[in-house]
């Protein structure tokens, strides 16, 4: 038995469910209790050492950290072959799937601390949304490039460089930086949005995304400290925020990471 330990927002999770049902392996999915609060409890805790989603749960043996979880998938159920065949195009697919992982998403992260969590307002905010923007925009070319003239990252078919791209080329385009309209990469976003894996991963996270207009005033009281972790750290203070995470430090409502438990 399967299961997946989740936010319907958490681009990495959506990687995880995007492969599962590209393979047709059925698997159910729970969001762990207090996800985001710095203090998760139970089976989660334990299994996620950092207290990230996604986790995976096998028969009950759990598996964290997204890569990790579609390097299982793969070699657990090997077909449709998400990788592609030959070496070179495999370390491609990882390649761009790091990218995507680190950079990329430290930006949508930092998008949503300050659409959703109210980090900056003003100028502050302007200029960090500014910022990201710009910094999208090059992203974006830079996946272009990679992508090329094929329909796919990997050629003919859909696989782990498009799965691994896909929730970040989206999320951005939900905060309104999405790919330039008529460009190659809009295209290709239209055609993986079109598969039924990636379009169910979508709608989870578009019913998750009403939610959000709330979760301001949970930081505000101080109930919920949000993970300032690697590179999300580095796109705050690179993109003119650094008041935000002194800000952040003084209230008590941003964290770093604990030694596993
Ligand atoms: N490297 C991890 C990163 C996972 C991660 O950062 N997950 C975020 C959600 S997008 C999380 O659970 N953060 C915990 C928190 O915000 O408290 C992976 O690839 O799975």
């Amino acid at each position: 038995m399967i299961e997946l330990l989740e936010h319907p927002l958490s681009p990495y999770a959506q990687k995880v469910k995007i492969a599962l049902a590209e393979k047709g392996v059925p698997f159910t999915v729970r969001t762990p209790e207090a996800i985001g609060s710095g203090a998760t409890p139970g089976d989660f805790r334990a299994a996620s050492p950092r207290g990230e989603v996604p986790v995976l749960f096998v028969d009950g043996a759990p598996i964290f950290d997204s890569t990790v979880i579609l390097e299982f998938i793969e070699d657990r159920f090997p077909t449709p072959a998400l990788l592609p065949a030959d070496p070179l195009a495999r370390a491609r697919a990882r390649m761009l799937e790091e990218v995507c992982d680190t950079h990329y998403e430290a930006i949508n992260w930092g998008l949503s601390e300050i659409t959703y969590f109210r980090r900056a307002e003003g100028e502050l905010a302007e200029t960090l949304l500014e910022n990201a923007r710009a910094q999208i925009g090059r992203l974006n070319s830079w996946l272009e490039k990679q992508l090329g003239e094929g329909p796919w990252f990997g050629g003919e078919t859909f696989g782990w460089a498009d799965l691994s791209a896909v929730p970040y080329v989206q999320g951005a385009a939900g905060f309104g930086m999405g790919p330039a309209a008529g460009s190659p990469l809009a295209a290709w976003l239209d055609r993986a949005r079109g598969r039924p894996s990636v379009a169910a991963a979508f709608d989870a996270a578009r019913d998750a995304v009403k939610a959000m207009t709330a979760v301001a005033g949970i930081v505000d009281a101080g109930l919920f400290k949000r993970q300032y972790r690697d590179h999300r750290l580095e796109w705050m203070i690179r993109s003119g925020g650094i008041e935000v995470v002194l800000k952040g430090l003084e209230r008590g409502n941003i964290r770093f990471n604990d030694e596993p438990v």
